[in-house]
């Protein structure tokens, strides 16, 4: 303890010495020897620094130091910033001296010198006197470098900030203003807004400086960016000032906006210009100036909205938009579609549904379509028949109407019995561009043979012996048929002939069932109808109850031929009816059995025909009996002729049929097939019973639709 204080004590009789306290943020400063009496003769000064960006506060709490006159003896002296803070010495209430009391030393940098002076006694009137120095706190207080005065200039190190100046704590620093860069001294600020940013939904924007004029040489770019599907709006405010020329359009600044990077205006002058509805989400103004001029500049508020979608406009009449709004924005949608009758199109595409939906760009993600008439296309040709247009003829688009007819007299339309045959063959293009019937739908009529009607019958009053040449038209539904043989037959319908089953299977014929069938009609010559041409064969269907091998036995004589193709009917070809009525077989009833069979013992060259009564069934079995005949005479079978007259059906006649002419409704009736019979022109001739087989004539035409 006593070295220390030796130590100390000679450390501090240094004269003139100085002492470095080192960087804190707080300490002490005392008198040497403290609180003890100072030495006499002593001079030091202690620098107490503080970190940078701070400044130094004193406080004296003790303070005892020999008074004298201007503290000429013993002196405290404090000086900071190469400034004399004062010279203290003497205490509270001493009349000479001139004691610091409570007050506050602060520097202005982060140093601040004490400096402790004693001269070589401490007496009064001759009288010792010890007197305990000084004790001192300091502490580091935050420099306010913002707030220091730029007019200390002299010999102030600080320098300043020439925008904005932010103080803290130990330290400061500036910024610049917006449009400004702060250099690299940290202090000085440049215009610099080549790329300023803005993403605030609104806010305002303006030149430098404004409303002061804008600086020289400027390159701007103030940028906006907001959200898709918002659209910028800009409203320029007064004053508005760019430097112009009366003549030239903004030859010396320009303040240029782009949308969207396309350009919506340049301007200059006084003029404010009008508010822009950018239609975009992005806008860019570019600001250029040159090096002079002293225009005040320009400021404006920008603002968003949801993107708007232009009004969806109908490209023709028969386009609809549905519920149709008076705004579309942004993930709005509409919905178009066509009136009744239109198809919709994209270009050449048929849409089902047409839907656009409004994009974050402001535009309909897809182009309106239009709405084209629909069409139903050609109407479908009807067999024999055709149509007719009753609206324009060739015009085939929805709300086009057609007839359709047969061709009369041949073919007669199939109605249901409460229809038309105008209603049957109406059709109407619909909205859905079907052909359309208003009851039968999309299928279109059937125009069905007309039976028994031959444009040209055969009038026979007298009787004449040995048959009589035909004329045309007179049995349009008699076959020619080459078999195994000449045969007959009878048209029905158009694409069957009916015939009897043993001109194709004949009795006692051994040899095989392949003869090739030629059908030939239309004609009453055999060398023109042949020159018709042969009608092919698809399918023959004989009776089940024929029996080939039974000579002596016709039952279920009867065939049908299905020809591959129908045939067009005409005033030469024409089927004949079947009977559907038991008096076709009264007795006597007149009937006509054509064919182009021998007669006279030559073959004919040319259709033939006799008239003949239907015969009592009794007197034709009496007659085979008388002839001791064993041939069977079924029910299905009826006989005909007149032994007293020559004339009746013969060889090349078979297949034929008898036919009849009713006259309830004046149609002529197939009643029998020529079936069998008994030498040529003798006695009575046996046919096939035709009303036994309609069902199964039926049936069989039924099987091939
Ligand atoms: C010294 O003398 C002066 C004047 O003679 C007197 O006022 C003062 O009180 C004296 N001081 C002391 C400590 O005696
Ligand atoms: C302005 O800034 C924007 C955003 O950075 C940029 O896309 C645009 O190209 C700039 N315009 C010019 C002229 O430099
Ligand atoms: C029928 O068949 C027989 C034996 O197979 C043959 O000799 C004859 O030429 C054939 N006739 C026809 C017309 O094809
Ligand atoms: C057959 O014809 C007669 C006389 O024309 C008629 O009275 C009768 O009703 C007809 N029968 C049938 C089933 O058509
Ligand atoms: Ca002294
Ligand atoms: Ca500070
Ligand atoms: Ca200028």
């Amino acid at each position: 303890m006593w070295l220390s204080y030796l130590l100390v004590a000679g450390l501090f009789c240094s004269m003139g010495g100085s002492i470095f306290i080192p960087q804190k943020l707080f300490g002490e400063v005392t008198s040497p020897l403290y609180p003890k009496p100072y030495p006499n003769n002593f001079e030091r000064t202690t620098v107490i620094t503080v970190p940078q960006g701070y400044r130094v506060k004193l406080v004296f709490w003790q303070f005892n130091l020999e008074p004298s006159e201007g503290c000429f003896y013993d002196y405290v002296k404090i000086s900071a910033d190469k400034k004399n803070l004062g010279r203290f010495c003497g205490q509270l209430g001493s009349p000479l001296g001139n004691p610091p009391g409570k007050k506050e030393f602060m520097s202005r940098g982060n140093k601040m010198l004490l400096t402790f002076h004693t001269d070589f006694s401490n007496e009064e009137n001759g009288t010792i006197m010890f007197y305990r120095g000084f004790l001192a706190y300091y502490q580091a207080v935050d420099l306010d470098e913002c707030a220091s005065q730029p007019n200390s200039v002299e010999e102030d190190p600080q320098p300043w900030c020439q925008h904005l100046c932010h103080n803290y704590i130990g330290g400061y620093f500036c910024s610049c203003h917006p449009g400004y860069k702060l250099q690299t001294d940290g202090h000085s600020c440049q215009a610099e807004c080549s790329s300023e940013l803005y993403t605030e939904p609104s806010g305002y924007i303006s030149s430098l400086e404004y409303p002061k004029p804008y600086p020289p040489d400027l390159r701007c770019n103030y940028s906006i960016r907001v959200e898709r599907g918002l659209t910028l709006h800009l409203k320029f405010l007064e004053p508005f000032e760019i430097d112009d020329h009366q003549q030239v359009h903004c030859p010396y600044d320009q303040l240029q906006v782009y949308a969207n990077g396309k350009n919506i205006g340049e301007f200059c002058g006084t003029q404010r210009p009008p508010d822009l509805d950018s239609s975009s989400n992005a806008v860019d103004l570019l600001f250029f100036t040159d090096e002079s001029g002293d225009s005040r500049g320009w400021k404006l508020h920008y603002t968003t909205e949801i993107i708007k979608c232009p009004q969806p406009k109908a490209l023709d009449e028969f386009t609809i938009i549905q519920d149709l709004q008076p705004q579309y924005q942004f993930r709005d949608y509409f919905i178009a579609t066509c009136k009744q009758g239109y198809q919709l199109m994209e270009g050449n595409k048929m849409l089902l549904s047409f839907t656009a939906v409004c994009q974050d760009d402001g535009t309909w993600h897809r182009a309106m379509p239009r709405c084209k008439i629909k069409d139903c296309g050609q109407p479908r040709s009807l067999p024999n028949g055709d149509f007719k247009y009753t609206t324009t003829k060739g015009v085939n688009t929805y709300q086009a109407s057609i007839q359709y007819y047969c061709h009369e007299p041949y073919y007669k339309m199939l109605t249901r019995a409460e229809s038309s045959e105008s209603a049957r063959g109406k059709y109407t293009c619909t909205a859905q561009g079907i052909w359309k019937n208003g009851q039968e739908g999309e299928k279109i009529p059937r125009c069905l043979p007309v039976c028994g009607k031959p444009v040209n019958p055969v009038e026979q009053t007298q009787r004449i012996i040995g048959g009589q040449r035909a004329q045309l038209g007179n049995f349009p539904w008699q076959a020619f048929t080459n078999i195994h043989g000449r045969g007959g037959g009878a048209l029905l319908g158009d694409r069957w002939i009916l015939t009897a089953a043993h001109t194709l299977y004949p009795k006692e014929h051994d040899s095989p069932n392949n003869a090739t069938v030629d059908v030939f009609l239309g004609h009453t010559s055999v060398e023109e109808i042949m020159k018709l041409g042969n009608h092919p064969i698809r399918r023959v269907s004989i009776h089940p109850d024929y029996r080939q091998d039974e000579s002596n036995n016709f039952e279920g004589d009867i065939a049908l031929l299905e020809l591959e193709n129908s045939v067009a009917l005409g005033p030469n070809l024409l089927p004949i009816c079947l009977p559907d009525n038991e008096t076709f077989y009264d007795n006597g009833l007149m009937g006509y059995v054509s064919g182009f069979g021998i007669t006279a013992e030559r073959i004919a060259s040319n259709l033939r025909f006799v008239r003949l009564p239907v015969a009592r069934r009794e007197a034709c079995e009496n007659w085979l009996r008388g002839l001791k005949r064993k041939d069977v005479f079924s029910q299905s079978m009826f006989c005909a002729g007149d032994p007293s007259l020559k004339q009746d059906s013969c060889q090349g006649d078979s297949g034929g049929v008898f036919a009849v002419r009713d006259p309830n409704s004046d149609r002529w009736v197939a009643t029998g097939i020529v079936s069998w019979g008994i030498g040529c022109s003798r006695g009575y001739g046996f046919y096939t019973k035709l009303l036994n087989y309609v069902d199964w004539i039926k049936k069989e035409m039924e099987e091939e639709g």
